[in-house]
């Protein structure tokens, strides 16, 4: 079963034959939301979790995360035609000051994986930037990275703007000095310590 193929291709890190034969599916007529739900995010739910019980680490998770990228590039202009449906708008950024990326892309990958529309703007991000933009994008999360102890301060800003700015969105919280204490403590809705983690809080917050 071709999807199957996709699915197995995914656990198996094979970015080039995901995307030959996300490909050939597509050119084959297959409905893009079953490409992408059972054969994509399929693969992506399992690794998140394998990881989550500790038969997968990240070197392994980030593999699966690109060989899922490279077929959801092939499949997003078609996504954006409306064949499948959106789970919400992330809008996810590492905090100002702060230039770590890995963790970030990670989590942003696993939640594309899942079928959210996500906006990354990058690293070194201003409280003003995410404000504007999930204004703008009408996000339903807005999604915060930071790994130095000295940018987590940043992290508060940026939520206490997103309040005061009177915006919809919810904020997530995450990266290694990050716990869920210091999330109850700056008022952000939620906190994971991963990225299979960070997905399924979104799912939850947007239930
Ligand atoms: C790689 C790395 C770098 C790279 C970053 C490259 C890049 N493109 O990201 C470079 C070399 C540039 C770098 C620079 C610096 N680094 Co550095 N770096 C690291 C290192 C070794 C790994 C970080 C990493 O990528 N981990 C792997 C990813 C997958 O894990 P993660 O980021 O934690 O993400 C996971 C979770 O936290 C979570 N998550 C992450 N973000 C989010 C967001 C949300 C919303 C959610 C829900 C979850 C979530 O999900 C992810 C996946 O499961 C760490 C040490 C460590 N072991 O953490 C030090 C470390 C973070 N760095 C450190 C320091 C000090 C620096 C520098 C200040 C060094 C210097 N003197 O110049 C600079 C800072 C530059 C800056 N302004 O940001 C310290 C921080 C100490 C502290 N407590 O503040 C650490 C801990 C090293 C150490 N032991 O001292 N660094």
């Amino acid at each position: 079963m071709a999807i199957q193929d996709i699915f197995n291709a995914v656990m198996a890190f094979d970015e080039d034959k995901v995307k030959q034969l996300t490909q050939t599916e597509v050119a084959a007529g297959t409905e893009i939301g079953a490409i992408l739900n059972q054969g994509l995010i399929g693969a992506m739910d399992t690794v998140g979790e394998r990881f989550s019980a500790g038969e997968l680490f990240v070197p392994e998770m980030l593999m699966a995360a690109q060989a899922m990228k490279a077929g959801l590039e092939i499949l997003k202009p078609l996504l954006s035609a409306g064949q499948a449906q959106s789970r919400g708008r992330v809008v996810i950024g590492t905090v100002k000051g702060d230039l770590h990326d890995i963790g970030k892309n990670l989590v942003a990958m696993m939640m594309e994986g899942a079928g959210f529309d996500v906006v990354d703007l990058g690293v070194d991000v201003a409280s003003e930037k995410f404000v504007q933009t999930a204004a703008e994008k009408k996000a339903d999360v807005i999604a915060l990275s930071a790994l130095l102890t000295t940018t987590m301060p940043a992290m508060q800003t940026t939520v206490t703007a997103v309040k005061e700015a009177g915006l919809a969105s919810r904020t997530i919280i995450g990266g290694a000095p990050v716990t869920q204490g210091f999330a109850d403590q700056i008022g952000a809705d939620g906190y994971s310590p991963d990225a299979p983690g960070a997905v399924k809080l979104v799912k939850k917050l947007m239930a």
